[in-house]
């Protein structure tokens, strides 16, 4: 397979504060047909791994369309948020937000998880740090980026240590977000919406110390469904239950469990995607593995949406449609050390309709550099038992030691794809580098230069 390299093509900001060591040196864009763009942390950021967490979200801002990126270096840490789309132009220059909340510095757990929202309460383009200590979020939106709103959840529960957001505006809310400690650490899923958060009926089968909540995702199944997965990663089984939950007229919650899947593997259900991988109208969802607390592997499970079980219980498993491993590519090396799986992040990256896969695996060796880190992009396609054989793979082309690429991933919504499809960017921290990299094209399928005249998505020189 080949591997699309990309090198550093860095925007003009903030340059200044970069950390010595920190700067990719290579800054030749020849051997790049991905135009990437790195964003380097705002100036004076204090903390270093920026990009722990990433996350893309869009909605409208004065009547106009408009993408955004949020990062942050995790736990305690400010985020920023970068404009990718301010309407059809790719704008990524300096961000356009930062902090955490008003207080400085930030609350004791703040941004363990960032959550991008199109809309939350009648509010737009907002963004939701979570205070795991606090059992709280805070949101900020555009509309009035001066104002933070402070949700309280459950304290004691970790309410927060995971979230995601819905995609477009839905009935459902804003977002769902996991509370692992609650219940004796069984764990316990919220439904973001106009009142205080509200738990899910997710308990089906969950033990005290599983857990669940430490990964969460969620889909739109229609306009009054969407498709949840929870995963409960510790514990000797790991768990990940999926769940349909439809709105009545009065906004009332009727959550089905669909499906448990189990697994004995080590920080199985610590990464979750759902999207529409086979274009069949059903939503299906992927399992990804995270370092975890046991032997690991490096394999993402796929389930889906045209054989997930009828409502009802655990029982009656939801049988996997395929497994992705990891490709083989130019120069990168994945093994079940390469934590390939660790991070999942759903869009349509080449505008053909179906949903892609976004797969980091932060561990990978890349030209013989341990942890450099790479991203696949797998095509979604109508057979998705064949789902694991299109992808391509995003490694720098001068890797770094620990740069841990693809640590978290996301995608954005980007230009106007020659099929009148919004394309979606993809996007990957490399905290080792203290980056955030958007891969205006990654090189796969339709998402490639010559097929993308006039966009960001540059040629690649001979
Ligand atoms: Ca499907
Ligand atoms: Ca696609």
């Amino acid at each position: 397979m080949h591997r699309t390299l990309f090198a550093s093509s860095l925007v003009a900001i903030a340059l200044g504060a970069v950390a010595p060591g920190c700067v990719p040196t290579d800054f030749d864009d020849r051997r790049s047909e991905a135009s990437t763009r790195a964003l380097p942390p705002p100036a004076n950021y204090q903390n270093v791994r920026f990009g722990i967490n990433v996350v893309g979200y869009s909605g409208t801002v004065a009547g106009q369309f408009a993408s955004r990126i949020a990062a942050n270096a995790g736990r305690d840490t400010a985020f920023a948020v970068y404009p990718l789309m301010v309407g059809e132009e790719v704008r990524l220059d300096t961000p356009t937000i930062t902090g955490c909340a008003l207080e400085t510095p930030c609350e004791p757990g703040s941004g363990l998880s960032l959550v991008g929202m199109p809309t939350f309460r009648g509010r737009s383009m907002c963004i939701a740090s979570a205070s795991v200590e606090g059992g709280q979020i805070k949101v900020n939106c555009e509309d009035d980026a001066t104002r933070f709103e402070t949700i309280a959840g459950p304290s004691g529960e970790r309410f927060g240590s995971a979230g995601a957001g819905l995609r477009r505006p839905h009935a459902f809310g804003s977002a769902i977000y996991g509370a692992p400690g609650a219940l004796g650490a069984a764990g316990a899923v919220y439904r973001l919406a106009d009142g205080p958060p509200s738990p899910l009926d997710l308990s089906m089968g969950m033990g005290v110390g599983r857990e669940l909540g430490r990964a969460v995702a969620i889909g739109i199944v229609d306009s009054s469904t969407v498709l949840v997965a929870a995963g409960a990663p510790r514990g000797t089984d790991r768990r990940v239950i999926a769940a349909t939950v439809t709105i009545d007229a009065g906004g009332a919650a009727t959550t089905s469990v669909r499906g448990c899947m189990d697994a004995t593997t080590g920080g199985f259900g610590e990464a979750l995607a759902i999207g529409d991988f086979d274009g069949d109208g059903t939503q299906d969802v992927a399992v990804g593995s995270g370092v975890g607390d046991g032997a690991r592997e490096s394999v993402v499970r796929i389930f889906a949406g045209s054989s997930m079980p009828a409502p009802g219980s655990c029982a009656g498993a939801w049988p996997e449609a395929t497994r992705l491993t990891c490709p083989s590519a130019e120069g990168v090396v994945c093994d079940d050390t390469s934590d390939f799986g660790a991070a999942l992040a759903v869009g349509d990256v080449d505008g053909d309709g179906l949903d892609d896969l976004v797969v980091g695996a932060p561990n990978a060796r890349v030209d013989d550099v341990g942890g450099a880190g790479a991203v696949f992009v797998f095509r979604g396609t109508s057979a998705i038992t064949t789902f694991n054989t299109g992808a391509v793979a995003l490694a720098h082309s001068s890797p770094t030691t620990n740069a841990n690429l693809g640590q978290a991933v996301t995608t954005a919504p980007g230009p106007m794809g020659t099929g009148g499809r919004r394309r979606d960017e993809v996007v990957a921290g490399a905290p080792g580098v203290n980056r955030v990299y958007v891969f205006l094209c990654t090189g796969l399928g339709a998402d490639r230069a010559s097929d993308l005249p006039g966009t960001q998505c540059q040629a690649m020189e001979p």
